[in-house]
């Protein structure tokens, strides 16, 4: 921290789409860096909060749910749990895990555009746009393929070409077709709001030059949009899903608001601020999210990939000045793209390694190792098994489990398990001992630079240290020929083991925690949330003795078992198969507890024929059935407005509950429910059976 010392850092990492699962291209950009750097600050007893959370809105998410038939609702319900599930067995030290579909961060996001608003800071534009005249919609980014009027691409999305990556507008697009229906788009007239970037240009310019310090990654990207000016950009879309453009905004414009909805990368980033709030609220102090976005005295950095550089350095700074109050980042360590096996990432063709998929053959520290240790710092690279195998066993297992390995054998037959006094040290145990005293303090300002790979080097570097220490002074020799000699050899081996179970802490957070349990090292502080406040160990002690002569150490066990061939053999032909199977990596529902024969025999299952079906007023979730059961006609509401639509329920055959106690739900009297299977992913499907109305089903 150069110029200025902060009191606390806020850290974001980029708020993944919840339209897929996590493969390691993500990890590798904004996450682990972003784990890896909290988790130092914590050791260093630091106040960080470090916030992240899904993307939920979009059209990526909507075409998504087209594809498949269902609804973005339920596409974000798959995602966001799978995804915070992976993330948190991967070890993602996540203060706060939010997601942009809740109250709070809509309620945060109108917040924001009602106040630009109010300040005249957008304009608003009429012109004409792609419309589809068959689904009754406006064609707005991703709804729109046609081809690339700059490269010729036959398969150019309405906002990006992904074959030469120039972001692009629906109206830009050659021969477009509507994704929706297919249909030759037409244009209408539709009122949007923009954020006029240009008027911010003399500004940002200011804000980007007091940062010489960014990496030249994200200097070169930013300039590069300062030559060009910058110029309007539409925040607003006539998409069905997103956060509502605030009714009370739309009407003091003079605009019908309904159907209209903020552009998603507008409300992504508030998605920080919404997931701070969040988190404060749950520390029972709902304002404290204020001091650490409001007070010039926190560092707000965002960790991202290089595609999303200019919307955190020059939108959202934007909409932060023009909001007031807000501190704007000091830091976007943005990281370039990961290549597997010296192939672009691609997770239609399959050619991605899934987290979740990833956690069941393997640990989560090698990865995380062997990832810190290739990252996209300043250029890209790439991902290979052979080279991962090879950090797991010659850097993990060879280097650092050996090392432990000797010194704490070694205490165990010669010095009945514990740390052996050092007395009259050698030139060689004070010089290893200095040495060691070194490297906190070299590895920490790696850290605060961002240069991962180097801080993670450099940890095993420790390790590095402490083999050739041991090779040099013998102690398989002077065990028999000089007692004090070996003493020393152990008790400086053992010291850098203890140092090294805090300085690997931030990137192989599991194993650090076993090696701890080995040496019984306690009060080291935690890289984890709300570390806790008995420890007394921080980073910057780990170049210290911490353990005390005597000290009785604990069980040995190996910290590593070596990756075999034939598992990474099997990684290899998995790559090229299909993109990832999310089904196998969901919970089942938990078995419930067991019922009498009796208890069953009292329900009052009937076959059924739904009549009519209507969604509920103000509703969401609720469907109004009318149920045919043969006997009688019954009301029904069901929560499956995100499933179903309500015209494809008529005429189903269905079970019902028939003596289910009546129940009224927004003013609608329910009299039964119908029988449904829930799968893993969340989906339901109907319950039915052959039988007239009126069948009794047991
Ligand atoms: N979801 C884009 C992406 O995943 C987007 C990031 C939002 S960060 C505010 O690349
Ligand atoms: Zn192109």
């Amino acid at each position: 921290m150069r110029e200025k010392e902060f009191k606390r850092i806020l850290v974001t990492s980029a708020l993944p789409y919840a339209n897929g699962p996590i493969h390691i291209g993500h990890l590798a950009g904004a996450y682990l860096p972003a784990d890896l750097y909290c988790r130092y600050q914590r050791l260093m007893g630091r106040d960080v909060v470090y916030v992240c959370g899904s993307d939920e809105y979009g059209v990526a998410i909507v075409v998504r749910a087209l594809g498949e038939g269902t609804k973005p609702q339920a596409i974000i319900d798959r995602y966001h749990p799978l995804i915070k599930r992976s993330f948190a067995a991967f070890g993602m030290s996540f203060d706060h895990y939010g997601r942009t579909s809740s109250p709070v961060h809509t309620d945060t996001s109108q917040d924001f555009f009602r106040r630009l608003a109010s300040r005249n800071i957008f304009v608003l534009k009429t012109d004409a746009q792609l419309y589809d005249p068959a689904a009754g919609v406006f064609l707005a980014d991703r709804f729109v393929k046609g081809t690339c009027p700059l490269c010729g691409y036959e398969e150019a999305y309405g906002d990006q070409c992904e074959h030469c990556g120039t972001s692009l507008s629906p109206s830009e697009i050659i021969n477009p077709r509507s994704m929706l229906s297919d249909a030759v788009p037409e244009r209408k007239e539709t009122t949007h709001w923009y954020l006029p970037l240009g008027d911010w240009q003399a500004r940002l310019e200011a804000y980007v030059a007091a940062h010489p310090e960014w990496k030249p990654n994200v200097l070169g990207q930013i300039g590069a949009w300062f030559n060009d000016g910058l110029r309007d950009r539409a925040i607003t879309r006539d998409v069905p899903w997103g956060v509502p453009v605030p009714p009370d905004v739309a009407e003091a414009a003079g605009v019908e608001a309904h159907g209209k909805v903020i552009y998603v990368w507008f409300d992504a980033p508030i998605g920080y601020i919404s997931a701070t709030r969040e988190w404060a609220a749950r520390q029972g102090d709902p304002s404290l999210w204020e001091r650490y976005w409001k007070d010039s005295a926190s560092k707000l950095i965002h960790f991202i990939g290089k595609d999303n550089i200019v919307f955190h350095t020059l939108m959202f700074p934007t909409m932060l000045m023009g909001y007031g109050d807000y501190v704007v980042p000091s830091e976007v360590p943005a990281n370039e793209f990961l290549t597997i096996e010296g192939k672009k990432l691609s997770t239609s063709r399959g050619w991605a390694i899934w987290l979740h998929e990833y956690l069941e053959a393997f640990p989560p520290d090698f990865l995380r190792y062997a990832l810190a240790a290739t990252l996209p710092e300043s250029k890209d690279a790439d991902f290979s098994w052979k080279e991962f195998q090879a950090r797991v066993n010659s850097e993990l297992a060879d280097i650092l489990g050996n090392f432990v390995n000797r010194a704490l054998t070694f205490a165990e037959k010669e010095f009945g398990n514990t740390v052996p006094p050092l007395g009259s040290p050698s030139v060689r145990d004070r010089d290893a001992l200095d040495r060691l005293a070194a490297f906190p303090a070299r590895i920490g300002a790696a850290y605060e630079r961002f240069r991962f790979r180097e801080a993670v080097g450099m940890a095993m570097d420790v390790a590095r240290l402490g083999n050739k220490y041991f090779n040099d002074c013998q102690p398989w020799k002077t065990r028999k020929s000089d007692r004090q000699a070996c003493a020393n050899t152990i008790h400086v081996a053992l010291q850098i083991c203890a140092a090294l179970s805090v300085l690997v802490e931030p990137v192989v957070p599991f194993t650090a925690r076993k090696l701890r349990a080995m040496l019984r090292l306690e009060g080291v502080r935690s890289s984890m949330p709300a570390g806790h406040a008995d420890a007394w160990i921080e980073w910057n002690d780990a170049g210290s003795a911490l353990l005390k002569a005597g000290h009785a150490l604990g069980r040995r066990s190996l910290l590593f078992t070596k990756v075999e061939d034939a598992a990474i053999e099997a990684q290899i032909a998995q790559l090229s198969g299909q993109p990832g199977d999310v089904v196998s990596a969901l919970p089942y529902a938990d078995p419930k507890n067991t019922v009498d024969y009796d208890t069953f025999a009292q329900l009052d299952l009937r076959m059924g024929t739904v009549l009519s079906a209507e969604h509920v007023k103000k509703s969401k979730k609720l469907l109004r059935l009318e149920v045919d059961l043969g006997y009688e006609k019954r009301q029904v509401l069901a929560g499956v407005a995100q499933h179903f639509e309500a015209a494809s329920l008529v005429g189903r055959r269905v079970v019902a509950v028939a003596n289910l106690a009546p129940r009224k739900m927004r003013g609608l009297l329910s009299q039964g429910m119908l029988l449904m299977a829930e799968d893993r992913e969340g989906r339901l499907s109907i319950v039915t059976a052959d039988g007239e109305d009126g069948s009794v089903v047991r």
